[in-house]
């Protein structure tokens, strides 16, 4: 097996040449929402949810032709990184987190301006459906599965509750499973949706290996969190000072908060710890992608 770096940044690679080539052409868009949508999609992200959804599919290869299962499982590694981006682009609003700096650049509204920021998100959503649903590479019941969670998971019941909690939450003392159930809303559902429609891909709608890719993913969707916190303390003691647009910059409660770094620290370790035992649950199926990437997860510096 490759090493995960070669794998991350293979990843990295699909994702960037497949989102420029679907995202609408110069001819079929306004000319600033086209180049909106680039600047945004085409910024330099670490592609986490993709790789998710490729290594899941990847899991399961045993049952299909590896290429067949790259090919097909593409499809929803960019429609989730398209929701990620759009996600990212109205959480940096003025109305939202009001950041200027995104992935070491200006943040969309910065580089454009807040109606084009809007509508750049807006697309981005719709356009992540509209991938799916061409995807004819991938069965018709599968793809359906995948719109399903997909929208499930970045709506009113997802990442999009999860974001009005947390708004609800800038200033106020929150008990610990009430930050949980907020990630688990705010980024968990996402990852959630990364893994499972990367099972989808590669065709395995069996509902307890999908319960147990579900539980693999909470865990690493909190995991995420947790050391983006550690990240926020860890950077702000540093002399390059607070990271753009970080939790303890915006007075919004964090695992550091309410654990304390060497707390949160044991709890990203347990949650690391629940990720493998579920992983473990999963007979006859190539897991130790999906390990690699949970302990880069917990152990990623920016
Ligand atoms: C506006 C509907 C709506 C939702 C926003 C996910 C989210 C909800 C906002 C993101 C705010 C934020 C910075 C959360 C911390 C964890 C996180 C999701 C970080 C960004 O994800 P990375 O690290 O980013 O995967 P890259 O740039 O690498 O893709």
């Amino acid at each position: 097996m490759e090493s995960l770096e070669l794998f991350l940044a293979d990843c990295q690679h699909q994702v960037d040449t497949k989102l420029d080539q679907l995202l609408p052409s110069e001819a079929d868009s306004p000319a600033r929402l086209y180049q909106a949508l680039r600047y945004s999609c085409l910024a330099p992200g670490k592609r986490i949810r993709p790789a998710l959804t490729l290594a899941t599919a990847a899991a399961f290869s045993g049952t299909m032709d590896s290429r067949r299962e790259s090919e097909c499982a593409i499809y929803p590694a960019c429609a989730i990184e398209l929701i990620h981006t759009y996600s990212l682009i109205h959480d940096d609003l003025p109305a939202m987190d009001d950041d200027d700096l995104r992935r070491g650049i200006p943040t969309c509204h910065k580089a454009f301006d807040e109606a084009t920021a809007i509508l750049a998100g807006d697309a981005l959503q719709s356009f992540a459906f509209e991938i799916l649903s061409q995807a004819d590479l991938i069965n018709v019941q599968s793809r359906l599965e995948m719109i399903n969670t997909l929208a499930i998971a970045s709506g009113a019941r997802g990442m999009v509750a999860g974001q009005a909690i947390d708004l609800a939450a800038v200033g106020k003392v929150l008990t610990l499973e009430a930050l949980e159930v907020m990630h688990l809303y705010k980024t968990g559902a996402l990852i959630e949706a990364s893994v499972v429609m990367g099972a989808l891909a590669a065709n395995q709608h069996d509902p307890e290996v999908l319960g147990h890719l579900r539980s693999f993913a909470r865990s690493i969707g909190l995991a995420f969190q947790v050391q983006d916190d550690i990240l926020d303390v860890e950077s702000s003691t540093e002399t390059l000072g607070k990271r753009q647009g970080s939790d303890l910059a915006n007075n919004k409660p964090t695992y550091t908060s309410l654990l304390g770094l060497t707390g949160a620290k044991d709890k990203r370790d347990q949650l690391l710890n629940l990720a493998t035992q579920a992983l473990r649950n999963l007979p006859n199926t190539d897991t130790r992608r999906l390990q690699q990437l949970s302990e880069y997860i917990i152990s990623r510096n920016k």
